[in-house]
This record gives C-alpha cells, structure tokens and sequence, in this order.
C-alpha cells in the first residue's frame, strides 16, 4: 500500500517538474557556471526515496534535472541498487534468499562498449513485508558525453545452495568475456547485451545440479541517455499473483537510483 502511495507522489512530482520546465531551463541555461554548479549541488542530493512514511506533506523534492551536460564535459554515471521490498516471497516456509544478476551496457557515440556485470551474492534473507537496504553502486563511470547505457536485472530467490566465492565472479567473467568477444565481431547495443547476459546465466545455471532458483523476474533498467543531468530513483515491480491454492506467487520492489552529472574527470573506458 505504501509504495502505491509513494508512486503516485512520484507521478505528481514529474507532472509538476515538467509543466515548470519551460520557465526554468532557459533561466537555468542563462546562467554562469557557478552560479550553475550551486544548482546542480542542490539537485544532486540523493533522493529520500520513501524512507520515513508520512509522504512527504506537500514539498516535492527535486527529483529531475534537465540541465544538459555542457560541451567539453564528460559525464559521469552511476546507478545505486538502493533497496528490496517483499509483500510476499516465493518460498512458503520462512525467508527467501534473495539475490539478482546482470549488466549494464555503455556505448559511447563512437560505437565503443563497455559491459559492467552486476552480481549480488551471497543472498540476503528477506521476509513477508520486509525492506533491505542494499546501496549497492553496479554502475560507476565517466563517459563520453551522448553515450548510451542500457541494462537487464534478473531477481532470484536461491533454493539450490552454491559455492558463491567461485560462482558470483565466473558470472561476472562470463559476461565480460561474452561482450568484448560479440563487441569486436561488430554486435551492438541490446543484441550485445543480451548476448553477454545469456552467457552470464549459463554459469549460474550450471551451478544449480538437482533443484532449481526460482526466476521472480527478470527487467530492463530505465534507458540512460548521457546528453542531460539525472538524478531519479526507479522502481522494478517483479510479480507472480496465484490464487489462495496457488502456493508460488510473490510479489517483490527492487528500487535503484540513477545519477549523471558532468564531469572534468578522464573517460573510463
Ligand atoms: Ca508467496
Ligand atoms: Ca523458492
Ligand atoms: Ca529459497
């Protein structure tokens, strides 16, 4: 009930950011870099996404930024896996062990990539109306400005114990290897990443023998275009209703935040 709350709040705060767009960016664009840099300090403070009930009574936070990322800047990207919340787990019989795989995709405007794997392991135990904390950054570079970044997560609950020391870093090679090779024989974009990612779950699958993990979902991130400022947290729903007879029915929020900001700093890759 909560999160719908705090959806529909989210809703109204990029309702209300848009219709004032039109009297703040040429205002905004007109300024000096100082003066520039103070706002974009103000608007990088990290979202205080739903923490504390009670929503927030009328003052919005500035959760979006249009400034563009000004020539001669490189940009810089992050995304924060920040928190998981469960109405209800997959397993019947106490916690799930909660954890996800996958990747994000750069490519810069000339066609170079550059694939990050994100693997969360061991798994977290997490239970009927429980929220982790997880703050976990997956993505941390300074890229050309105009590059693009896409990504898939997929969300399991564990039933099949491995040995996550050797596991959790096979997948991360995995995926790495699988994109530079599918990179430099001219794959790109959602072809590539899709590509290092199946790579990546064949590891994962080889390491389950009898049982199997349960898939609760499995999402792509929000499109991440690097030619404007971001700072916004997105939400991925992962659900399987059933009937009250149905035991294998789950319902799960994984929340993440993306920032970009300009930057002096050198390119990354
Ligand atoms: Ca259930
Ligand atoms: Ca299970
Ligand atoms: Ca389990």
């Amino acid at each position: 009930m909560k999160k719908f709350i705090y959806q529909s709040a989210f809703l109204s705060a990029a309702v209300m950011t848009l219709a004032s767009c039109g009297q703040a960016v040429p205002e905004v664009g007109a300024q000096t870099s100082a003066s520039t840099s103070t706002l974009r300090t103000q608007l990088l403070q990290p979202i205080d996404d739903n923490g504390g009930g009670g929503g927030g009574g009328g003052s919005y936070p500035p959760p979006v930024s249009y400034l563009t990322i000004p020539d001669g800047y490189n940009a810089r990207v992050r995304v924060i896996m920040k928190s998981v919340y469960t109405s209800d787990t997959e397993d019947v019989m106490g916690a799930d062990e909660f954890y996800f795989a996958g990747s994000l995709l750069a490519t810069t405007p000339s066609n170079r990539s550059k694939a990050a794997p994100i693997m969360m392991s061991p798994p977290v135990d997490i239970n009927d109306d429980q929220g982790i904390s997880l703050n976990m950054v997956v993505f941390n570079e300074v890229v050309p400005k105009g590059t693009n970044v896409i990504g898939n997560l997929q969300a399991y609950d564990e039933d099949a114990a491995k040995d996550w020391g050797t596991v959790g870093p096979n997948f991360q090679q995995a995926v790495t290897t699988a994109a530079n090779t599918l990179g430099s024989s001219g794959i790109k974009g959602a072809e590539l990443l899709k590509g290092a990612l199946n790579a990546g779950f064949q590891v994962l699958d080889a390491s389950m023998k009898a049982d199997k993990d349960d898939v609760l979902g499995n999402q792509g991130f929000e499109y991440i275009s690097t030619n404007d400022e971001i700072n916004r947290t997105y939400q991925m729903h992962m659900e399987k209703k059933g009937s009250f007879f149905n035991v294998s029915k789950w319902d799960y929020y994984i929340d993440y935040q993306i920032i970009v900001e300009p930057t002096k700093d050198q390119v990354t890759f």
